[in-house]
């Protein structure tokens, strides 16, 4: 089982660099560690499992976020309408976005951030996603708001990238013109 003791911290290199894709189809291996990633995510949503083991919540995971290097990412989160998303997915990748931006009123924070770093976080509003998920089945995900977000926050750790470098360093509290809150979406 995966605890917050799997998880690599700020400073750590797999976090800044590109992930490799997942050759496909996947190994046993690959699979279960898969497996084990959104295992993890349910159980860090979970009141009983996060005191037992010390859990921190979160609704999504990448494989970088383990020191593991692979295009790989676990989400379970429900969306405003009660719709949920639960996948483990290889190679996600955004195949179109919309112009229009949106962002969390709180802002975001990470697993492998041990610190509160406010600011506003822009992100597409829309995007499409493709992957292969952990049955080895091509999708193609619609997403907007804060599913949107919470995809790309986890598609730029496959990227090297981390939320707060898309935080306005002169302006972290004002969202750019062309954002709305993901409440209005
Ligand atoms: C806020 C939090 C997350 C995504 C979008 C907004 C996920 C937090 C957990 N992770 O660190 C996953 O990478
Ligand atoms: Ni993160």
């Amino acid at each position: 089982m995966l605890t917050m003791k799997d998880i690599v911290r700020e400073g750590h290199e797999s976090l800044r660099i590109k992930a490799n894709k997942v050759e496909l189809p996947a190994t046993e291996e690959e699979k279960v560690l898969l497996t084990k990633m959104l295992q993890f995510i349910k159980n860090s949503q979970d009141e009983e499992m996060i005191e037992k083991y010390e859990l921190r919540s979160g609704v999504g995971l990448a494989a970088p976020q383990l020191g593991i290097s692979k295009q790989m990412i676990a989400v379970h989160f429900t969306d405003h309408n009660d719709r949920l998303y639960s996948y483990g997915l290889f190679n996600p990748r955004i195949i179109s976005h919309s112009v229009e931006q949106t962002y969390l009123p709180g802002g975001e924070g990470c697993l492998s951030v041990d610190r509160d770093v406010p600011g506003i976080v822009p992100r597409y509003a829309r995007i499409t996603v493709k992957a292969t998920t952990l049955e080895g089945e091509d999708v193609k995900l619609r997403l907007k708001g804060y599913a949107a977000v919470v995809f790309q926050h986890e598609i730029d750790h496959l990227n090297g990238v981390m939320f707060y470098d898309h935080i306005d360093q002169n302006d972290p509290m004002t969202p750019p013109e062309n954002a709305v809150s993901v409440d209005e979406l």
